[in-house]
């Protein structure tokens, strides 16, 4: 499994380095096996057991690697959380999933304490000072030399990753190590991973991009990552143009700032192995942009948390504009009719449905979601459509679900909603997603004020990013009388973007 090919690599080459954070020391696989075994000898040090749920807000730095390797291969179920999430949503997921430890920032300590302390699960929150600087120092009293059994069990859970619902609160999708590993030597295999690759690493590590598909690709390749700790499109291009790296994986809009900033230059970014955009849909004038400039053709793939990475444009072969490619090996995909998930012919648009030993265990607590996400014979159900050329190219064709793709991260228009319902000005409202060209999609609020109220559209943006992660607060807040509304009252949002999104 992953944790066995990277307990190999620790052992083979322990003096390679695995990762290095731009600025600071060399992290050899050697003193990741160390971190690793002091954080695992932590954790257990507080009677974390098998199954029992680590939550992590953490910058990126290598107290969140270590802990997230760490807490997977005591065979706990590492949580990963977003350092943006204000209070509210912090709250709920820490208890939906009854996390029993949170690793958090030293800094957040006042904001945390009053959250957790009202959690019945809640045993501890470890503050580390300076998660930046300081590494994981404060461990040295722990053993670094023992050797923990991993994991042998594929369908154990390693991780859970909350993803937002069309209709309901975010939910915990269950990955187990049999996923990860399954989706990781897919990736291998089809992207050509090698020990050699240098990846820079400039994607947040609280999401599946980051963390599993860039971060555990170089790991398992036994490769070397190096890692920005946030993106910076200056500091990003001259990395890239310095020759001394292989991989990089992007979202559109990384892609965006990068090409902008060449502004027109041609820089050669041709000795770059692979360098890949995902999590929300290349722009084609980005496509041939990179061409053009860099000198290189990006690489397009599809996945999402539940899975990991489905499909992919071939590393050798043609990169098709507009097209996220083939079915990873491994995997299987289908496109069928919505309603009667009947199989349609190449070149017909319906639901993409996935099928493979990377599809995840279900939501966590949540049976009837699982069986909701699942066709009768078993197939995921995307909630994205797409077509099927005859070649067996896949596109996306937009989204059966209510999902806005900002920046590469999804916000769904129901949560948005919601907070802003709890506004004492709004009488009803909607979320819509209007076409942008840096962010792919901009979240705008359709609002209908209560009878007198005066709203102040500063202040209700402002409210939302009190309720709700920044990237999700709406950046446009439009007023309206009434909605336009079908047979059965529902609001036409097709409607309300053909009106506003201009
Ligand atoms: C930051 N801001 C955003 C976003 N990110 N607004 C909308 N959408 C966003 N994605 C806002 C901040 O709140 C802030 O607003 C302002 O933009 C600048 O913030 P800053 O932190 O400086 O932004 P940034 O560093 O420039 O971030 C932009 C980014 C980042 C680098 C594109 O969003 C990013 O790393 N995106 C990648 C997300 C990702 O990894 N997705 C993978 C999900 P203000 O100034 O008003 O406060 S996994 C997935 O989707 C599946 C599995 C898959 O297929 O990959």
């Amino acid at each position: 499994m992953f944790l066995d090919a990277l307990a190999d690599h620790c052992r083979n080459q322990p003096d390679k380095p695995a990762l290095q954070f731009i600025g600071g020391p060399p992290v050899t696989y050697g003193d990741l096996a160390r971190s690793i075994n002091r954080s695992a000898d932590y954790l257990l040090s507080l009677g974390i057991e098998p199954g029992d749920r680590v939550a992590v807000q953490l910058p990126k730095c290598l107290p969140f690697i270590t802990f997230h390797l760490a807490t997977m291969q005591i065979g706990a179920i590492f949580l990963p959380l977003n350092p943006a999430y204000p209070p509210s949503e912090l709250r709920y997921f820490l208890a939906d999933s009854a996390a029993r430890l949170l690793i958090a920032d030293a800094e957040d300590q006042a904001k945390l304490d009053p959250i957790t302390a009202a959690l019945p699960h809640h045993q501890k929150t470890a503050y580390i000072h300076k998660p930046g600087d300081s590494g994981a120092d404060w461990l040295l009293d722990y053993s670094a030399q023992r050797d923990y059994p991993l994991p042998s069990d594929p369908d154990q859970t390693a991780m859970m990753l909350y993803t937002s619902g069309t209709t309901s609160r975010p939910k915990g999708a269950l990955i187990s190590h049999g996923n990860l590993t399954a989706n990781i030597r897919s990736l291998h295999e089809a992207w050509g991973w090698r020990a050699d690759d240098v990846l820079l690493h400039a994607l947040p590590i609280f999401h599946v991009h980051g963390l599993v598909v860039a971060l555990h690709g170089a790991l398992h390749a036994g490769a070397t990552a190096i890692l920005c700790l946030a993106f910076d499109a200056a500091e990003v291009l001259e990395l890239l143009a310095s020759r001394r790296f292989s991989v990089f994986m992007g979202v559109p809009t990384m892609h965006r700032r990068l090409y902008q900033l060449a502004s027109g230059r041609r820089i050669d970014l041709s000795h770059m192995r692979l360098m890949t955009s995902g999590s929300d849909r290349l722009p084609d004038d980005l496509f041939f942009g990179y061409q053009e400039t860099f000198n290189i053709t990006l690489l397009e793939r599809y996945g999402m948390t539940e899975t990991g990475m489905n499909l992919s444009n071939p590393l050798q072969g043609e990169r098709r504009v507009g097209s996220v490619g083939m079915p990873l090996p491994g995997v299987s995909a289908r496109i069928v009719d919505p309603e009667t998930e009947a199989s349609l012919p190449d070149g017909q648009v319906g639901e993409v449905q996935i099928k493979g030993a990377h599809v995840f265990k279900g939501y966590w607590r949540q049976p009837e979601k699982t069986a909701a996400a699942f066709s009768p014979d078993g197939w995921l159900r995307t909630g994205d459509m797409g077509m099927r050329e005859a070649d067996g190219y896949f596109s996306l064709k937009g989204r059966a679900k209510d999902l806005i793709i900002t920046g590469g991260l999804n916000v769904y228009p129901p949560e948005v909603e919601l907070a802003l319902m709890r506004h004492p000005a709004v009488a009803a409202c909607a979320v819509i997603g209007c076409p942008d060209k840096e962010w792919g999609e901009q979240v705008v609020a359709v609002i209908i004020p209560q009878h007198g109220a005066r709203v102040d559209e500063a202040a209700i943006c402002a409210f939302c990013r009190e309720h709700l992660a920044a990237y999700k607060a709406p950046r446009r807040v439009i007023l309206v009388d009434d909605f336009p509304r079908n047979a059965l009252g529902k609001i036409q949002k097709a409607k309300l973007r053909a009106q506003f999104c201009t």
